[in-house]
């Protein structure tokens, strides 16, 4: 397993980004110096030049980017679930552009987050998966020969409307037969939701593509009260080996965020009996 960090590249509204702040190439010196081996890229419409100068940043760092996430296309209100046919079929479009960027960055996975939207008001939840899944297998089968690999992320019921627990996650790609989709289970939507953690991330199994770690109250990871040690224990008995990108409020400050999660980490992952 391998220790990644979230970074935005621009001002995004999402809290939970440890570093950010227009001096990028302090941050990924920052993150690389601490041991971090991959970022959680939070990205805004950039030029080629940008996204280039980005990349040849990273790898200069030795850093890769664990996951590509266009945040700015959910703030804006791209939606893969949209009730709106041709907005639907616009949305997808507007995902693969950011597909074919995150390809051009050696990305390994894109989330569907806030991205998937939500049942319209009154709306059973059949009309809406159903649109979903459309979205899903198009853009599953367009980024598969990018190498990138798209992750549903389980979101704790006060941010979003659909797809709670890892449960739901699993159900839907079995229903859909969508199976290149993988899950994404995040740490601090999982504390809210799920009965078991260890349990919940057994359920996905081989499904798991990434995982996002923060501690219960969504500090680093070791500033909170989450069983870590099992954790990583369920994990490497699952066999993954991907990445475990620490998704945090920047407190007390973003970099020492990032501090306390690479002294908490690393010494776990390097534990007997935990595969790094
Ligand atoms: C939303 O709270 C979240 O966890 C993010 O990973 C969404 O992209
Ligand atoms: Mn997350």
């Amino acid at each position: 397993m391998k220790l990644g960090i979230a970074l935005s590249t621009f001002p995004t509204r999402f809290g939970p980004i440890v570093l950010s702040g227009a001096d990028l190439r302090a941050n990924v010196e920052l993150a690389a110096g601490l041991g971090y081996q991959g970022l959680d890229l939070f990205m805004d419409s950039k030029t080629d030049e940008e996204i280039d100068r980005i990349a040849q940043l990273l790898s200069d760092n030795g850093m890769e980017v664990a996951m590509f996430i266009a945040i700015f296309l959910a703030e804006s209100g791209t939606d893969l679930s949209d009730g709106d046919e041709e907005s639907r079929l616009a949305a997808v479009e507007r995902f693969k552009e950011q597909v074919i960027i995150a390809g051009r960055m050696s990305a390994r996975t894109m989330p569907v987050g806030f991205i998937r939207g939500n049942p319209r008001e009154g709306e059973g939840e059949k009309s809406y998966y159903d649109r979903l899944a459309r979205s899903m297998r198009e853009l599953v089968e367009f980024a598969a020969p990018r190498n990138i690999t798209l992750c549903l992320e389980p979101i704790n019921r006060y941010e979003m409307k659909s797809v709670h627990r890892v449960e739901q996650a699993v159900e839907f790609i079995e229903t859909y037969g969508v199976t290149g989709l993988k899950i994404l289970p995040d740490l601090f939507h999982m504390n809210i939701e799920e009965v078991s953690i260890a349990q919940a991330l057994q359920a996905a199994g081989s499904r798991i593509g990434h995982v996002h770690i923060a501690d219960s109250n969504r500090r680093a990871p070791g500033q909170g009260h989450l069983d870590y040690r099992t954790v990583l224990d369920t994990l490497s008995g699952l066999g993954f080996d991907g990445y475990l990108s620490i998704e945090a409020f920047p407190r007390p400050s973003g970099e020492e965020c990032a501090r306390q999660g690479a002294a908490y980490m690393n010494p776990l992952l390097d534990s007997p009996g935990t595969s790094r």
